[in-house]
């Protein structure tokens, strides 16, 4: 989720809707996974007063947030932009304080967490995006118990001392707190928010752990801390390697009359990006005959930015005031002192002008990163060039070999740019090449992988069987009696829209045949679905076991079974029947399906609003008229069962059934986290997918889990071969 989605819109010649892709960094770092997890982007799609039905775009889904004009002027350009980035950013501008646009700012992320409550799976992993957005974690998860929520940060997190006077400072701090995992740019950062976090709730904190007690009284842990993020820098080199940006780029200094030395500065117009610091000491260098407009000359790119808020009104007059009083004082016909441009350009010609620019200025007053400094150094193949990079910019942290700047010391700036322009081509290759290590080694896409991994316990992220779990493996092989239980959908299957159209995969499918014969092992499905519908899918013949409607039909043989239910429980199904019946009715594409013990709600095909309003409505009505039923969250389908039962239960009951002396269990769904605290430390829990676990070990989908299956049958069979088990072939 961010603010802004990935694509543009435009409207077609015969008047329809387009949408283009824009190539940001985040797209590009996320795409593949995203696609690979059926993954959806939540976000206002940069048209006002505009609703746009969700679509999918290059095989991801992308859900347009709707807002109004009188939205877009007091959460966005207000609250966000006029509040938060100044307060944020150090206060270089004076932070409005407006209680409407506050109230906007909540109106719209409850929005937002709305939209993403509704097309997130069950256990679903969400990672919101940036300042915008900052309630949504809390606001997602009253909504949403069941996602792992996580938060990054873009810009700074300022001091407590400047944070405190935000007058909804406890509210926006309880709003990330609602994550599980915060992300910040730099260690300053995370320090900033764990000290404003103490400060405000005298939480405990110990290193990046908070302790955190949520609203309904319970205890959680809380992560905040650093990943500096990157960019492609692989694709930013490979653009710069292309023939024709390296001839662009020889143009671009044959237009500018061959100078000794171009400078180029590429910002935002924002005042956070210290423009006018930088023309300062660059004029003072050409005043005082340190420099000449023979020799130099400053390239700088200052893109358009949130030109309706009035501080960046107030700047643009400010630089060009600055710009054109030193063409004036000092630009010859031949020779500019700065060639100024307010427009933004496509991405080929900013790697021209960075393989162009002899010294790169970044003299930001105070950044979060700074991509600018990152993509300059990615594109610089030849190992040239030098970076002036100001302290203040999150990128320093890394970029230690840049010429390392304070932006508010005019006289060190001016030392910073002589000793840029004079440094010798042996220092420039040689820190440039450590620049480039750094930058390359840490990119963007190992950026998203650190975060998610720490999010999601991360080997989701990766293929393959972990080594430890192969071991693992070994050592529960050799235990005498083993019950394999699994979970079908997600786990042996890969997920389907249809369920009578899962099909395990075939691997899965050879090991679980191989293990049914193996003496001394058992094996159980155990699944959300009804027992018939199980059966659709495995044979109770074959000598599978099976626990379906989470334990609520439980079948230990190949004869049928029926589930009676007592009068009581009839009665409340009845109940059940008439709520869902009144809720759902006159709601078109909502219906409800019956179930062994109860009824399920369907909302797949409402409109999501009309969806989550629905199920709000009939949880709540089911709460309160029949308490204590169980009720299951899953995508766009709410589960209600008057009896209750977990996997965690009917695992306990295949445990004593099977008389199994370890026990493997195999999972992807938050259900299952019931059976794996079923588990022993004898027995292994392996958690499929991303999503907090209580599993031991986790690989990334049904076709890892047939390796670790055939694995498992390996190692048994050939325990039984060597007399290791003794289990009943062995007697
Ligand atoms: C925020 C934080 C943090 C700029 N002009 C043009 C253009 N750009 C591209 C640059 C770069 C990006 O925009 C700017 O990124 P920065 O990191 O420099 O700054 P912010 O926009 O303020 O970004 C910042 C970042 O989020 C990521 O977390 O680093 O601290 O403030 O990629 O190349 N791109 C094109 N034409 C332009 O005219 N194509």
């Amino acid at each position: 989720m961010s603010n802004r989605l990935p694509v543009d819109h435009f409207v077609n010649d015969d008047g329809t809707d387009g949408w283009s892709t824009s190539p940001g960094g985040l797209v590009t770092a996320l795409e593949p996974l995203m696609r690979a997890s059926d993954g959806a982007w939540v976000g206002w799609p940069g048209v006002a007063d505009k609703e746009f039905e969700p679509f999918e775009n290059d095989g991801i889904s992308i859900v347009p947030v709707t807002l109004s004009s009188a939205e877009l002027e007091e959460y966005y350009e207000g609250f966000s932009n006029d509040t938060l980035w100044p307060l944020y950013h150090d206060v270089i501008s004076p932070p409005a304080f407006h209680r409407e646009w506050w109230e906007a700012y909540v109106r719209v992320n409850r929005r937002f967490a709305e939209a993403a409550a509704a097309v997130a799976a069950t256990g679903a992993t969400v990672w919101v995006h940036d300042y915008q957005l900052q309630l949504v974690p809390r606001m997602l998860r009253s909504l949403r118990p069941d996602v792992v929520i996580g938060f990054f940060n873009h810009i700074p997190f300022p001091p407590y001392g400047i944070y405190s006077q935000l007058p909804w400072r406890k509210q926006i701090l309880d709003g990330l707190l609602g994550a599980d995992l915060i992300g910040f740019q730099r260690i300053a950062d995370a320090g900033n928010f764990t000290r404003a976090v103490r400060r405000l709730f005298g939480y405990a904190t110990r290193g990046a752990a908070i302790d955190v007690v949520d609203p309904d009284g319970r205890p959680r842990r809380v992560i905040a801390k650093q990943f500096p993020i990157s960019i492609d820098a692989a694709s930013f080199e490979n653009l710069a390697r292309r023939p024709d940006i390296q001839e662009r780029a020889k143009q671009i200094r044959e237009d500018l009359g061959n100078p000794k030395t171009i400078m180029l500065g590429v910002d935002r117009l924002d005042y956070t990006k210290g423009i006018g610091h930088r023309i300062k000491a660059y004029g003072e260098l050409l005043r005082e005959g340190r420099l000449s407009v023979e020799d130099v000359t400053l390239v700088q790119v200052a893109s358009p930015s949130r030109e309706r808020v009035g501080a960046y009104m107030a700047l643009r007059d400010e630089i060009e005031l600055a710009v054109g009083r030193l063409n004036g004082d000092y630009s010859t016909i031949s020779n500019s002192a700065i060639s100024y441009y307010h427009r933004g350009y496509p991405r080929e010609e900013m790697a021209a002008l960075y393989l162009a620019a002899d010294v790169m200025l970044v003299t930001a007053l105070r950044d979060g990163m700074n991509l600018v400094a990152k993509e300059y150094v990615a594109a610089r193949f030849d190992a040239d060039g030098v970076l002036v990079l100001s302290e203040f910019a999150g990128a320093s942290d890394e970029l230690k070999q840049a010429i390392l700047i304070n932006p508010h010391d005019i006289e060190g700036v001016k030392n910073a740019i002589m000793q840029a322009v004079e440094m010798p081509k042996r220092e420039r290759s040689r820190r440039m090449r450590a620049l480039r290590k750094r930058v390359f080694d840490n990119d963007v896409a190992t950026w998203s992988a650190s975060f998610l991994e720490t999010l999601t316990g991360g080997a989701a992220v990766q293929g393959g069987v972990p080594e430890n779990l192969v071991s693992a493996l070994r050592e529960l092989s050799a235990n005498e009696t083993l019950l394999v239980a699994l979970d079908f959908d997600g786990t042996l299957a890969p997920h389907v829209d249809e369920p009578d159209d899962a099909r395990a995969v075939e691997g899965a499918q050879d090991a679980v045949k191989r293990l049914l014969e193996l003496p001394g092992v058992r094996v159980a499905l155990v699944s959300g679905r009804a027992l018939v519908s199980l059966r659709q899918v495995a044979d109770p013949a074959d000598g599978v076991l099976l626990a379906g409607s989470h334990g609520i039909e439980v079948q230990l043989d190949d004869s049928g079974l029926e589930i009676d239910l007592d009068s009581a429980e009839l009665e409340q199904l009845e109940t059940l029947a008439r709520v869902l019946e009144r809720i759902s009715g006159p709601v078109a594409g909502t219906w409800i399906e019956k179930k062994p013990a109860g009824l399920a709600l369907h909302t797949r095909q409402a409109t999501p609003e009309d969806g989550i309003g629905v199920q709000r409505e009939a949880k709540a009505q089911v709460e309160e008229l029949l308490p204590g039923l169980t009720i299951r969250d899953g995508k766009n389908v709410l589960e209600f069962s008057v009896r209750a039962s977990t996997k965690g239960d009917a695992l306990a009951q295949l445990r004593e059934h099977t008389g199994a002396d370890a026990v493997f269990y195999a999972g992807d769904d938050v259900t299952d986290e019931d059976a794996f605290a079923e588990l022993g430390p004898d027995d292994l829990g392996l958690k499929i997918g991303p999503g907090a676990s209580g599993a031991r070990f986790r690989v990334r989908g049904p076709e890892e889990v047939a390796q670790v299956l055939a694995l498992l049958a390996d190692f048994r069979a050939s325990a039984d071969a060597h007399g290791e088990a003794n289990g009943p072939s062995a007697e």
